[in-house]
């Protein structure tokens, strides 16, 4: 499909120009807003939160979404918590998870940082270059007697290899902790992600494409796990006078379940509108010299994040782009560099050699996620495409 009209105009307005862009005025453009329902619709639930006066504990609204979001989900059983890092982090905990636990490095830290809080050990494997999530075949080369389950993360809402992961998991008798960060509303033909590995764990962060201001959540296949994730969730409370875990407070107040409940009245709208930025910028980077946009393979995909993998045909570096975008008020990002085996809490462990990690370190040196949310507008994303195929005449 040839460029939209609309961005070659632009683009040639912007060749044209004898000075570079960034002396021109223009609004931030972020790599993500938060969508946001009209206000007056939140009102109704402020006010019977006010008369109600239940702010948090497994509150109305609590339960509502809980049980909404399963529906939505097609899930047995979902805990809510205050936000994604502290469910991860319980998720391990019901899961008595100890040793040693294979993990991916190309994420956000959250993700390992979970593992670290729980004095597991992370053992970084690398990622598959095309799907950019964990490498089942890296997996399995990586299990010793000390390991005990594998955390791969859905990265960009694209699908894991379940399948593969599965059947390892079964072979070596391993717990599979899904983190779904990204994948609310991924699904495949027999529906959401969310429903595989012994658990999956959410957020629903401001950042996210269902967003609770800040909030996450557990999806476990029964009741007995919900029941223990529930009780570590609450300071380990079963009733007034019984603890039967050290638990911690991972609990979701009224006002961000209420705003969930909002937000899940606008979901298919908001996916809907990625779904048609995500396409047109498909259309505007088509043949492309050295920009690859990430295909996602998910039958039904979310479009939380547009990654471009900057290549050595490109006339510009990544982060000469980054940085020539950022120039022009575009706050692209580098998810998901530096890589997590990266940091200094990671980097002396064995698994975090470069050389073990050379898929996630190439993707890591390539990647940008361009802005994608439901309110970018077209003559934003316009501009995006403009300077993204005219780099070096636009950006002087
Ligand atoms: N696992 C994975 C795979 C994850 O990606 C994450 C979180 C987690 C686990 C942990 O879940 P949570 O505990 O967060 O629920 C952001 C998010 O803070 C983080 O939630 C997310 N992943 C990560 C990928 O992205 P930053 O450091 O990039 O956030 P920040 O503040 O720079 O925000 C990015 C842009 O979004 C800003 O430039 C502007 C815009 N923005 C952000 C916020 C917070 C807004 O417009 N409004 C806002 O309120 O980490």
């Amino acid at each position: 499909m040839p460029l939209p009209v609309a961005s070659l105009s632009l683009l040639s307005e912007l060749a044209s120009q004898s000075t570079p862009l960034d002396t021109q005025e223009y609004d931030p453009i972020y790599v993500t807003r938060p969508s946001l329902p009209p206000l007056d619709e939140f009102m109704p639930y402020l006010e019977r939160i006010w008369e109600r006066r239940i702010l948090t504990n497994n509150g109305p609204y609590h339960r509502e979404l809980e049980q909404q979001l399963a529906e939505h989900l097609g899930v047995p059983h979902i805990s809510l918590f205050a936000n994604g890092t502290l469910a991860l982090v319980t998720a391990l905990q019901a899961l008595r998870i100890t040793g040693e636990v294979i993990t991916t490095p190309y994420s956000f830290v959250a993700t390992s940082h979970a593992l670290l809080w729980n004095g597991i050990k992370p053992v970084f494997v690398d990622i598959d270059p095309v799907t950019l999530n964990l490498d089942p075949a890296a997996i399995e080369a990586a299990i010793t007697p000390q390991t005990t389950a594998i955390l791969p993360v859905h990265c960009y809402g694209q699908p894991c290899n379940v399948a593969a992961i599965e059947t390892i998991a079964d072979n070596y008798g391993l717990k599979v902790i899904y983190d779904a960060a990204h994948a609310f509303g991924v699904e495949d033909d027999g529906g959401s992600i969310v429903r595989y590995g012994d658990l999956s764990v959410l957020s629903f962060h401001a950042t996210k494409v269902f967003n609770t201001f800040e909030g996450g959540a557990i999806v476990s296949p029964d009741a007995r796990t919900k029941r223990r994730i529930d009780h570590l969730k609450n300071f380990g409370f079963v009733d007034e006078v019984t603890v039967v875990a050290p638990g911690i407070n991972g609990k979701m107040s009224e006002i961000n379940a209420a705003f969930g409940l909002l937000q899940l009245r606008h979901l298919e709208q908001a996916l809907a509108r990625r779904a048609s930025i995500s396409a047109r910028y498909r259309d505007g980077l088509r043949d492309l010299p050295g920009i690859v946009p990430v295909t996602n393979r998910a039958r039904h995909c979310n479009h939380a994040y547009f990654p471009i993998l900057v290549q050595p045909q490109y006339p510009l570096t990544r982060d000469a782009l980054y940085t020539a975008l950022k120039q022009q008020g575009i706050h692209a990002r580098r998810y998901f560099y530096p890589l997590i085996s990266t940091f200094p809490m990671y980097k002396a462990l064995p698994s975090a050699a470069p050389e073990r990690l050379p898929n996630a370190h190439a993707i890591a040196a390539q990647v940008i996620c361009l802005p994608l949310y439901p309110d970018l507008t077209e003559h934003a994303q316009d501009r995006i495409i403009a300077i993204l195929r005219d780099a070096r005449a636009v950006c002087g």
